[in-house]
Order: C-alpha cells, then structure tokens, then sequence
C-alpha cells in the first residue's frame, strides 16, 4: 500500500510544466483518499473551444498541444471567443464516455471545466460558457457528472485558476479592462475565478477531485481561498498539488512524467494517449495497448497513480485509436487487477529491463512485457525469501521452477508468453518483498544504468525537461558540467560474468573521448560522435569475470567539459 504522509509539490510558472518544490501539508483522512490510493487509474479529459479547432487556424496547424492554439498562435480574442458560435459538439455522450472509462479499467474521470482559454464548458454566470455561447445550449459537465454516478466512478474537475487568456486581469489574459482601465488580477479572481469554482463546486454533486492546474505566481491568499472554498463544499474532493503554494492532498509529477525510482506519498503522474492534451487532427502518435500497460505498471510500480488523458474532437467524438487501445489495455486489467488496484510499489525501486514489478502485501506481481528469448527470467538480489512462484493464467496459477543464481533468483519460464502485451507472475513470500535500490545487468536482455542511481562527483547531477514539441514535455537526470574529475559511479548488480557491450546515451557537441571502467580494472576509452538530443553511442566490450556487486565508472576524458551531457550506460550482454 502507498503510504498516506504526504511531501507536496507546488507548481512555480504559468507554463505549461511544472516544477516539483516539497512542501508540508497534513496528511488527509484515509476515507477520502481511498478511490485514488486504491483505484491507482483515471481517465483525464482535455475538451473546450480548442476541441474544434483541432490544432488549426485559417488554414494553419499548430504543432504543440492543441489547448495552446489561442496563444501560441496569437489568435485575436475576438476571433477566438467567437469560435464558439460554431463550437456543437453534438456527439458528445457523457454515458459512452463513462462507459469507455470502466472499459478501459479507470476509476474515476477528470474534466476540463475551464482552461486557460478562459471558456466555461458548464453553466455559468459568466457569458463566456458553453450553454449560453454556442448552438450546442447543453451542459457537458452535467451530463458527464450524471453519467459517472451511473457508472460508479469517481469524478472531478480541471479549472485554470491562475491562466485565462480571455478574461482581463487573468494571467496571460488582457491587460485592460473593456472600458481602457488597467486589469487586475484581483478583480478576474473576485468576478470570475472564485465565483466559478464556487458554481463546480455546488451545481454537480458530489466531487472526488479538484484539480486546479499552473498557478504560477498566484498570491497566496487567493490560493488559499479557494482551497477553503473547496474544502467548505466539497469536504470528500482531494485537492493535487497544483492549486500552488504547497498545498493539495497529493503531488501532481510533471506532465509526461513516469518516475524512474520509486517515490514516497500520494502522488499522480499525468500523461495523455498521443502527444497533445486537446484533439489535434494531424496528431497520431497513439500509444498503444503495451505503452499504456507499460506507462501505467511502471507509475503504480514507483508508487504512483496514473491520470491518463484523451481529447475529444470538436464534435465531442473521443478519437477510435484512444479509445480502441484503453480497451484493450482495459481488457488486459481485468484479467490481472491485483497488479494495479491496490497495489503498492516495486521493491527494487526502478523498472526491470523485461517489465515492472508491482506488491500486494506478501505477494509480488511481475509484468513481464518483454518475454525472454530464452525462457529465463533474471530477479535481481531480493532481501526476502522467496516461497512459491506461478505464472498467472485466469484463476489458474500454473507453478514454476526457479534456482539461486548466486544472490539474484532465475525463474524458468515456458518458452512462449501466456498472454500479450505482458504475462503475469506472481511470487509469494515470507514477507513484504524487500530489496535495495541497486540496478542490476541482465545476463540475456539489454539493461540501462541511468544517472539518477550514479554517484556524480566533480560533474553537475541534475533533473532536466525539454519540450520535444510545445507542450511534449521528455524529463531525464543527466551528468553535465564535467570539471577534469568528474565521475559518475554506479553500484551494480551484475548477474552472469561475461562480455557486455556498452552504449553511452548522452548528449552535446564535438567528439567526446569517455572512460568507462570496472572494480576489476577493466577499462574502456573510446571517441565517440555527439548529438544535440540525447543518442546512445556504441563504446565497446566490457568483461565481468565474476558476478555480483560491482562498480562501474564513466568519466569524461576529453570534450567540452560544460556541453556534454550523459543521461545512461547500456549492457547489452554479447552472444
Ligand atoms: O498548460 C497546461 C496544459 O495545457 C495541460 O492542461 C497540462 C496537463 O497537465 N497542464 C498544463 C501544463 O502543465
């Protein structure tokens, strides 16, 4: 189970990323944290005028998150406001939503009310809302609200408290009033913000969550408002992080962002089916049944929940990849709940190059994605005895062999995977599994030392994130900075003594020369070619004579010492 004290992050810009900072909040009542600590799956939905657009204006795409499109084009307020006399999703069927959720194995739905585009997608007060300014005169919240009831999920929803691009005084919204006054972010928050949230609040029953999103310098006390206000008429609704200022029930990880080691607290990585929030129609990059199966074993796995995102079309129509593989990834949940719901972390505290590894108590759940060539499956040193091991097959546990392989343990597997995208294994012991964090190099599968479990000296370790495109946020630790001493040394687990060839991923400019070297002397210099994104370069053959603990340290010979970056070292065993 995921522990309930809780380390919160608060959100710094009104960009759209944030940036983790701990804070201090009380840990909230078991009762109301059950559904997300349990639950461990949601369904986020990115829908509002942006829907319609679809990622394109007079003709032109924008090739970024498609909720963006109003500013990152630099789309006149007036036009963009008046997109919503066409906006009729007429399509949008709150009850196959909410089906598609169950489908798919969510346990709750998450909704735009407002983005920063400042447009309300529920009945309000203010005008600029989806029942008073477009033909489609319905009330998508309400019904999606109703339909969730139905169908026995949680619900709540996403409001942009601190971005409205269309209301004066928001942040990044006009910076005069109508009459030619000065805007203030006061009177948007008076007039607009809180009484909204008020309306969420109070017109749609009985809210799970309340997700506010980018408060970058919103004053405090503001914050603080609506976080009582919230409290006062949603007492059962969790709070995540990014209402600002440290406070919420649970930390909201960067967007796109699945922690590479385990993590403490209640925390919630969000991350969307392609690569945009909002419906962008030149946009396919779906990920499929597996990369979703992947992305979410491998969140619970790090003690986490996942919020995964699809975006409607203007026409209120979820688009048929998204929903095809949530199914499928839905269908693959039922037959193994017992490795999402409930579950507690991965002792080994980072992903295995065949899979993820997620606890229910005593019991230890493998999913392996990746099925060995060879039928062994290599576990790497666990501090627990290991008592039986089946391979999971519907209500049928078939047993399995297994042998010490000095401290890991190799599991005899059958030569084909019982079930696709991952077969499931399931490992009792005397204990809860325990294990220490040390990565391990696999004897038949490629395995990725990554910098986050080096100890860097004499070079900068830091988290970093890019935007591959606007909004497609990539997060990495990488070893940059290299001053002439500087190490990166890694503690390893190594399962078979043998050749391994070795890749650097990094990086940078110019040729680099890199050392690689061993606790037993063995040492590898090479020169390798960079690239301005982060690339794995080929560095040789390395020798383990004896398996076990070892060392294993990259340094930078020669290069220039502040532009090159490394992020990983590949083993790939030879053959
Ligand atoms: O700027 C938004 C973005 O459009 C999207 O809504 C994401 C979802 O987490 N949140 C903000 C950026 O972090």
């Amino acid at each position: 189970m995921k522990r309930t004290s809780v380390a919160l992050f608060a959100i710094l810009l009104a960009l759209p990323i944030c940036l983790p900072i701990h804070a201090r909040a009380a840990a909230p009542p078991s009762d109301r944290t059950a559904l997300f600590r349990d639950g461990n799956y949601g369904m986020f939905i990115h829908f509002g005028l942006y829907s319609h657009l679809g990622g394109r204006w007079q003709g032109r795409t924008f090739y970024g998150i498609g909720e963006w499109i109003l500013r990152q084009m630099k789309i006149p307020l007036a036009d963009y406001m008046a997109v919503a006399k066409e906006f009729n999703p007429s399509e949008f069927d709150a009850r196959a939503v909410a089906l598609l959720a169950r489908q798919a194995g969510m346990k709750w739905i998450i909704i735009t009310s407002k983005h920063h585009e400042g447009f309300a997608m529920f009945r309000s007060a203010h005008p600029f809302n989806i029942v008073d300014a477009t033909p489609f005169g319905r009330d998508p919240m309400k019904e999606l609200a109703e339909a969730c009831r139905e169908a026995g999920l949680g619900f709540g929803f996403y409001y942009s408290h601190n971005q409205d691009w269309t209301a004066p005084g928001g942040t990044n919204g006009p910076t005069q009033n109508p009459d030619g006054s000065p805007a203030a972010f006061s009177r948007y928050f008076r007039e607009k913000c809180f009484p909204q949230v008020r309306e969420i609040c109070t017109q749609y029953g009985p809210l799970q969550f309340i997700w506010f999103d980018t408060p970058g310098s919103m004053p405090r006390e503001q914050v603080i408002e609506l976080e009582q206000l919230v409290r006062g008429t949603q007492p059962g609704a969790l709070l995540c992080s990014r209402i600002g200022h440290g406070l919420g029930d649970y930390v909201s990880q960067g967007d796109m962002e699945v922690p590479p080691r385990n993590r403490e607290g209640l925390w919630e990585t969000c991350d969307t089916t392609n690569d945009s929030w909002a419906f962008a129609w030149y946009d396919q990059n779906w990920k499929d049944s597996r990369e979703i199966l992947l992305r979410l074993v491998r969140t619970v796995g790090r003690g986490g929940t996942y919020l995964l995102n699809v975006g409607p079309d203007g026409k209120g129509r979820i688009p048929p990849p998204a929903a095809r593989y949530l199914r499928q990834a839905g269908d693959w949940i039922r037959r193994y709940p017992q490795v999402v719901y409930g579950a507690g972390p991965s002792p080994w505290g980072y992903a295995m190059p065949w899979g993820d590894a997620t606890t229910q108590g005593r019991t230890l759940h493998l999913a392996v994605f990746d099925w060995p060539h060879d039928g062994r499956l290599f576990l790497p040193p666990l501090q627990s005895a290991l008592r039986s091991a089946h391979l999971v097959a519907g209500r049928k546990r078939i047993p399995i062999r297994w042998a010490a392989a000095g401290a890991w343990t190799e599991l005899r597997l059958p030569a084909a995977p019982p079930d696709r995208p991952a077969g499931v294994i399931a490992l009792e012991f005397a204990e809860i599994p325990r294990a220490e964090a040390v990565p391990g190099i696999h004897p038949n599968m490629p395995a990725t030392l990554l910098v986050d479990f080096a100890e860097v000296s004499g070079a900068e370790k830091k988290e970093i994130r890019w935007m591959e495109k606007f909004g497609e946020w990539k997060h990495v630790t990488q070893a940059g900075a290299w001053s002439e001493s500087g190490r990166a040394v890694w503690a390893v687990e190594v399962a078979a003594a043998g050749d391994y060839y070795v890749e650097l991923v990094y990086r940078g400019e110019g040729r680099p020369t890199w050392t690689i070297a061993t606790d037993e002397g063995v040492r590898l210099e090479n020169n390798q070619n960079a690239s301005s994104v982060y690339h794995a370069f080929p560095f040789g053959l390395l020798h383990f004579s004896r398996p076990g603990r070892h060392t294993v340290t990259v340094a930078l010979a020669d290069g220039i010492r502040d532009r090159i970056s490394l992020s990983a070292v590949r083993f790939t065993p030879a053959e």
